[in-house]
């Protein structure tokens, strides 16, 4: 009989989490930046194999910090922890491991008979592999190990193995040809935010949300798409619209070219600049935008 499990990818803002979803996907399921709690939900992607089906949770990166959108940030990371068959636990080669590493294992010890570990960005000229490794044993000594890069997709056979190994018996979830459950409201927003994201610096990516506002079915099955860029400040709106409006323009025409690739009808997307002030104080707003 075949096997399925649902599996929570858990580590430090920036492991690498995202990126792993998506190669394992094969799709661009989950937007990825160089910039720390970039994914800011719990999002599934799926795997079928002849063993039989993983639901991947990518999940926020687990990060020390007391705010409030951060701990929210933090509770969807740990509930995805609580809830999954299987746990993730993936440890970036670049950086030391030091606090958050640690609060971030000790969050994991109550999983750790569900525990499957990987070091991540073995790639990296700066990857210090073994001591990742080491970290990982001392912590987790029974859990299986593996290293791998996620960008350059090396060592995510022998992964899904581990995670077969360690599944149940159990039905497929979803159909065969799904490889992720999300809306295209919610994916045309997240694509719109990994543009910001990329292009933004500082504070402005945190500072941001996007808002699906209306669309409509336009010639040749186009979905004409209205979202608002939200940020926190007045001073904020210069910055996304740009000089001549160039940053907004760059930003709706890499979402658009990237959505492309994902819905088999085009995608032409208005995009519009406000304020919602302290937003992220905002207890109603965040439970619509972090879950
Ligand atoms: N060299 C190298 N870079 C990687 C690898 N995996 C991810 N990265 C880079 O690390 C950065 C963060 O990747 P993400 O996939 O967004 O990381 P994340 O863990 O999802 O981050 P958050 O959503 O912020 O928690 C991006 O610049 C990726 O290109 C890898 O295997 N090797
Ligand atoms: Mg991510």
């Amino acid at each position: 009989m075949a096997k399925s499990a649902f599996v929570a990818i858990a580590g430090r803002p920036s492991a690498g989490k995202s990126t792993l979803l998506n190669a394992l996907c094969g799709q661009k399921v989950s937007i990825v930046s160089p910039v720390p709690q970039t994914t800011r939900n719990s999002v599934r992607g799926i795997v079928n194999r002849a063993e039989g089906q993983l639901v991947f949770l990518d999940t926020p990166g687990f990060h020390l910090s007391d705010k409030k959108l951060n701990l929210k940030l933090r509770d969807v990371a740990t509930e995805a922890f609580a809830d999954a068959d299987i746990v993730l636990y993936l440890v970036d080669a670049t950086r030391e491991p030091g606090a958050e590493e640690e609060a971030l294992a000790r969050a994991l010890e109550g999983a750790s008979s569900r525990l499957v570990c990987a070091v991540n960005k073995i790639d990296a000229v700066d990857a210090k592999s073994e001591s990742a490794a080491a970290f990982i044993a001392e912590k987790f000594p029974l859990a299986p190990l593996l290293k791998l890069s996620a960008l350059q997709a090396q060592g995510l056979d022998e992964l899904l193995s581990a995670l077969f190994a360690k599944a149940s018996e159990g039905p497929a979830w979803y159909p065969e040809e799904y490889y992720t459950d999300q809306e295209p409201v919610f994916r045309i927003a997240e694509i719109i935010r990994e543009k910001i994201f990329l292009h933004t610096r500082e504070e402005l990516p945190h500072a941001v949300y996007v808002s699906y506002e209306d669309s409509s079915r336009g010639p040749g099955e186009t979905l004409q798409a209205e979202y608002d860029l939200v940020v926190e400040r007045e001073s904020q709106k210069g910055i996304l619209i740009g000089k001549g409006g160039s940053m907004i323009k760059r930003i709706r025409e890499e979402a658009e070219a990237d959505l492309a690739g994902i819905f088999d009808y085009p995608v032409k997307l208005k995009l519009s600049v406000r304020v919602d002030p302290n937003w992220k104080r905002d207890e109603k707003r965040l439970d619509s935008l972090i879950y």
